[in-house]
């Protein structure tokens, strides 16, 4: 039975994540016990109840013994002991043997989850404040209870069929003969490509829909050299608007009375890459619909993709922790510091960016009344994307758009896909990237993708393959990283042909991976899925967090430790094992359920193809527009 109680408490912000309307229960909640007072929900785990959910977050698919917050952040650290990253998804999968159930918090504040943390049995959700909306989902199965939520938040976002091709980005290709030279080499190592990612530097000073042109002396022709090309060319947008006399989007901004506001009621001053900014308003219909008009001027131009960044938002300080800075500075200047004045002092430091004080000290505009923006921080870059979303919906009808964000909330789904921002070229970043897929998939979130190979520090090629080994199979599949760092485009390393034909695999199995993202959109399911999904009876498999089921017919285990020869793998029946070197090299071998070590040497993708089902096979061309996905053989299991 699929059945929702929806509570309310307090004076919910009506986020507009859920888009079914639902009678407000006026009975105490079941399930939960919730103590308006102290502000938390809480509910008593059994030893055996898994947890899983939190869409983009750290950690493992089953989040207990950890405290989570969502309070969307620039977090460049992914590390195990960080509560937030860069998204609020706050929906819990709860499961205790056959009793399981679903809950949606829909709430835009700082929650703190507490699975477990500070007593192994409490599961204890605390909120800054008691207005919220609270869902309690029942459902007969695990996908059940995710089909229930993903109904009510509404279908996910679909882009273009080119976005599921493989994508260069770096942080630092700086002009037109960079990116013709990225895609050159690309051709001429036969790697197939689709995407070519346009960073900050494109911009004329880090002015939102600008084009520096000096670097691109003629956009419109570069993009349309690209396009001859099949590579089609995705700018960033950032959310903070350049304080500049004459610059149109700042003119038409203060002139529509589009952004934020300080206590005084002027437009917030802020500074991110442009210097000082304003931020868009995007929680008021009438900004999101002015900015999301902006898009278009990149549109005519040919483009046809964007990255919506730094919009949780990311500060780098303003006038006021500056000043508190120096202050502190001059006050420490000229004294003896002892070990106490050099903590504040690095203290003071460290504070200026991402304050809380500074969220705190800026305003939106709902339904003509001011609200404090830590009350809703976590809607922002949602609706920066929905803007976006809406805006290219309502001038293209029809049209696809690829679109994705770095912060997110449950909503942001119907209008974009995520990346999952600034990961490190870290073994254990790969691993997260494999466990934080099906999390984001639970909340609607299906196009996603981390940055491969690592953003920051420097990658290593078995890393970096390995890494690709796993993205060939996430609907986003982007090689980004930052500047400075080691090159990481796949022809500058030494085994160029494993690169070849690891991108070649993920063309040649496009079309299983284009139909099961359909079919997860259409049918709110989960295009990557945790085993316990499908083997509920099986409780040693709830433990298994590093094999993932990838749309029905198939599982992957992916090899995400350095110098491995390969992995132990759990199967809960019996499967088919391919060993892909490339689309055509591959061995069979029919494994027997069971624990079974694998081996995969470097170059090797582990799949198995489950009982009754088939892979469908096509030619990789260079690009998507290259690759006749209806001309497919099939490789089966009965
Ligand atoms: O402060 O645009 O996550 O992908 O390369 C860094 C530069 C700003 C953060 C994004 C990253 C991007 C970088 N941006």
């Amino acid at each position: 039975m699929n059945k929702v109680n929806k509570y309310r408490f307090g004076i919910p912000v009506n986020t507009e994540s859920i888009v079914e309307s639902m009678e407000i229960a006026d009975e105490a909640p079941h399930r939960v016990d919730v103590d308006a007072q102290n502000r938390t929900i809480r509910y008593v785990m059994s030893p055996e109840t898994v947890v899983m959910g939190l869409g983009e977050s750290i950690r493992g698919i089953n989040k207990r013994g950890w405290i989570y917050e969502s309070n969307n952040t620039d977090q460049p650290h992914h590390e195990e002991t960080v509560r937030s990253l860069y998204a609020s998804q706050n929906f819990l999968l709860i499961w205790s043997g056959s009793d399981m159930f679903g809950l949606y918090l829909d709430y835009p504040g700082k929650a703190v989850f507490d699975i477990g943390y500070t007593r192994e049995e409490d599961l204890t959700v605390t909120l800054e404040d008691m207005n919220c909306d609270l869902y309690v989902i029942e459902g007969d199965s695990l996908e059940d209870i995710v089909i229930r939520f993903r109904e009510m938040a509404g279908h996910s976002y679909i882009p273009p069929k080119w976005a599921f091709g493989y994508g260069q980005s770096r942080w630092g290709y700086r002009n037109e003969s960079d990116i013709r030279n990225v895609v050159k080499r690309y051709r001429e190592a036969g790697i197939p490509l689709d995407m070519v990612y346009l960073d900050i530097d494109y911009m004329d000073h880090f002015k939102d829909f600008t084009v520096d042109d000096q670097a691109f002396p003629d956009f419109e022709n570069f993009v349309k050299e690209m396009a001859d090309q099949d590579i089609h060319l995705v700018p960033i947008i950032d959310a903070g608007v350049k304080i500049e006399k004459g610059y149109d989007v700042y003119e038409e901004g203060i002139k529509g009375d589009y952004f934020c506001k300080d206590k005084d009621g002027d437009p917030l001053v802020a500074a991110v890459w442009p210097g000082y900014v304003h931020f868009p308003d995007f929680l008021k219909a009438e900004t999101r619909e002015w900015f999301g008009d902006k898009y278009k001027y990149l549109v005519d131009m040919g483009i046809e993709g964007f990255w919506n960044d730094m919009n949780e938002p990311a500060i780098f300080y303003t006038r006021n922790t500056l000043q508190k800075a120096f202050e502190k500075l001059i006050e420490l200047t000229g004294k003896e510091l002892d070990i106490n004045g050099y903590f504040e002092l690095t203290a003071t430091v460290g504070s200026i960016s991402n304050n809380e004080e500074d969220y705190r000290s800026f305003y939106h505009e709902i339904d003509g009344r001011p609200v404090r923006h830590d009350k809703v921080h976590n809607l922002y870059g949602y609706n920066m994307t929905r803007s976006a979303g809406e805006a290219l919906g309502r001038n293209y009808p029809g049209r696809r758009f690829l679109l994705f964000s770095r912060s997110s909330y449950v909503g942001m789904h119907r209008y974009g896909g995520v990346w999952t921002g600034d990961n490190s070229a870290w073994w254990s970043n790969l691993e997260l990237n494999i466990k934080q897929m099906p999390a984001l998939n639970m909340t609607g979130f299906l196009f996603c993708g981390a940055d491969m190979g690592g953003f920051n520090h420097d990658t290593t090629e078995d890393l970096m393959m390995r890494w690709l080994e796993f993205c060939i199979f996430t609907p986003l599949m982007r090689n980004h990283s930052a500047i400075g760092t080691r090159e990481q485009e796949f022809y500058q390393f030494e085994k160029t042909e494993d690169f070849k034909n690891l991108v070649s695999l993920r063309y040649a199995l496009l079309p299983y991976i284009y139909q099961s993202f359909m079919t997860a959109v259409t049918e709110n399911r989960m295009y990557f899925k945790p085993l316990c999904f499908d083997y509920t009876s099986d409780r040693r498999v709830a433990e298994v967090e590093d094999q993932l089921l990838v749309g029905d017919a198939v599982m992957i285990a992916p090899v995400y430790k350095q110098n491995a020869s390969g992995r132990y793998v759990y199967l809960p029946e019996k499967m088919k094992l391919l060993r892909f070197r490339s689309y055509c090299d591959y061995d069979e071998e029919i494994l027997e359920a069971g624990d079974h070590y694998v081996k995969a040497s470097l170059n090797e993708v582990l799949v198995f193809v489950r009982p009754g089902h088939r892979l469908p096979v096509c030619i990789p061309g260079k690009s998507l527009a290259d690759t006749d996905m209806e001309d497919i053989s099939y490789i089966t299991f009965d």
